[in-house]
């Protein structure tokens, strides 16, 4: 036992990822953003049902893939894309190059069934979409699915289990994953500066009874390798494991877990929350209960209160058009950014942790008190710093304050109803 406990402890030493000079400084620049847009579009849009109608339905794999044949989103236009992303203050996208139903978004070398070969449109979205991103100044990150529910060389995990038309005697890992690395070497070689990479998918051999070998080192490695910047993110829903330049969390701020995926330790490392507009990620008819603007730029300025990013998730129609009603929020987001972008981008998490009120973030001696909702006219804040100066941000107006034992009390009077009432304090 202790003979296996020293050789864990050794191989775990062997692998320490050193992040680069590279890396580190992506990283900041990953955190200074604080902001992106998320994007779930595949030919799951022409079901018009999310994108795990394959597995939720427990289709024939070949019947789905007719859609393919039919898919032509003739209204796709990344000029326009890249520009709602960019009216709502987001600095990147992270574009779904292949989610769990095997369909690739861009012209691949690896396997027919992408949306160059195998529809009508034949248009490469990707090399559309990173063209304008870097004319817009917009980074671009890449969702990479590691489950597949349609290859037959893919080892079967917990999901897609009903999913029928796979030939089970083909089942090869050393394929499957030499297949995923190719693809990874394309998405990286063919597309300009790639942000990160963001795996997904781990999850599905988490009840394996033998732990199941990802092989992810040397995955990781192989994306450093190709792109020394690119950062690596993976959404397994753990602590991040040895590699990973980004935790991320999902559909829940760090720290809470109402959707039962994130109840894992917070590290050290920059870390991201994606979450949907409305209640699904790939394009769904029935579901127009989005968030309201006020929702989704509380839970932007919550994430940043934690130290987070925002991943916020547009799915496209089948057209290729992105939602109206995803577009007016991102619009009103982005004008909302234009005026408080300042306590948001390049901040970092609050002296104060998440109120009821609401919540804090701080850039350098700059300390930004966000208050969503206060009955009371007064407000104590907990702070071992000395606050120099108070004002609200948006006018200057200076705001009373008085020294208490433990921190400072704001006197504000009776606020106006807003999404944020933002004070400024200086502090030393
Ligand atoms: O199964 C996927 C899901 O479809 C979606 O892509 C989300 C986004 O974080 N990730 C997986 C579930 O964890």
């Amino acid at each position: 036992m202790a003979v296996v406990a020293m050789l864990t402890v050794v191989s775990l030493t062997a692998q320490r990822y050193e992040p680069t000079p590279e890396i580190l400084k992506a990283r900041e620049e990953f955190s200074d953003a604080r902001f992106g847009v998320f994007i779930h579009w595949g030919i799951y849009s022409m079901f018009a049902q999310g994108e795990w109608y394959l597995q939720n339905a427990g289709l024939n794999r070949d019947e789905y893939a007719k859609a393919a044949d039919a898919f032509y989103p003739h209204r796709f236009d990344a000029k326009a894309w890249v520009a709602a992303v960019k009216a709502s203050g987001a600095k990147y996208i992270c574009f779904t190059t292949r989610h769990h139903d095997s369909f690739s978004m861009w012209n691949t070398e690896q396997s027919e069934f992408n949306i160059v070969d195998a529809t009508p449109f034949g248009r490469d979205v990707l090399k559309e979409l990173a063209e304008e991103c870097a004319k817009q100044g917009i980074k671009l990150h890449l969702y990479y699915s590691h489950a597949d529910w349609m290859r037959d060389d893919y080892p079967r995990g917990r999901t897609a289990r009903d999913v029928t038309g796979r030939d089970e005697s083909k089942i090869n890992w050393s394929e499957y994953y030499a297949f995923m690395n190719r693809q990874i070497e394309e998405l990286l070689t063919n597309y300009g500066p790639i942000g990160a990479i963001w795996f997904d998918g781990w999850w599905d051999h988490d009840e394996d009874a033998t732990p199941f070998d990802w092989q992810l080192d040397e995955q990781y490695a192989l994306v450093h390798k190709l792109q020394p910047s690119c950062l690596v993110a993976n959404n397994h829903h753990q602590v991040p494991f040895e590699g990973e330049d980004i935790q991320i969390f999902e559909r829940d701020l760090p720290g809470e877990n109402t959707h039962g995926l994130s109840g894992q330790d917070i590290s050290r490392l920059p870390l991201e929350t994606c979450q949907t507009m409305n209640g699904m990620w790939g394009y769904k008819v029935v579901d127009q209960n989005y968030k309201s603007t006020e929702t989704l730029i509380r839970y932007l300025v919550s994430a940043a209160g934690k130290g987070a990013n925002l991943l916020l998730n547009v799915g496209p129609q089948p057209n290729g058009e992105l939602p109206a009603a995803a577009v007016e929020r991102m619009k009103a987001m982005g004008e909302w950014l234009n005026i408080y972008g300042e306590t948001i981008y390049g901040t970092e998490a609050g002296d104060i942790k998440q109120q009821q009120w609401g919540c804090t973030t701080r850039n350098g001696d700059k300390l930004y008190v966000h208050i969503f909702e206060l009955e009371d006219e007064a407000l104590f804040l907990p702070l071992s710093c000395k606050v120099t100066d108070a004002k609200v941000y948006v006018s200057g107006k200076r705001v009373k304050y008085q020294k208490v034992a433990q921190g400072v009390v704001l006197e504000l009077g009776k606020l106006p109803k807003m999404t944020d009432y933002i004070v400024e304090l200086t502090t030393k």
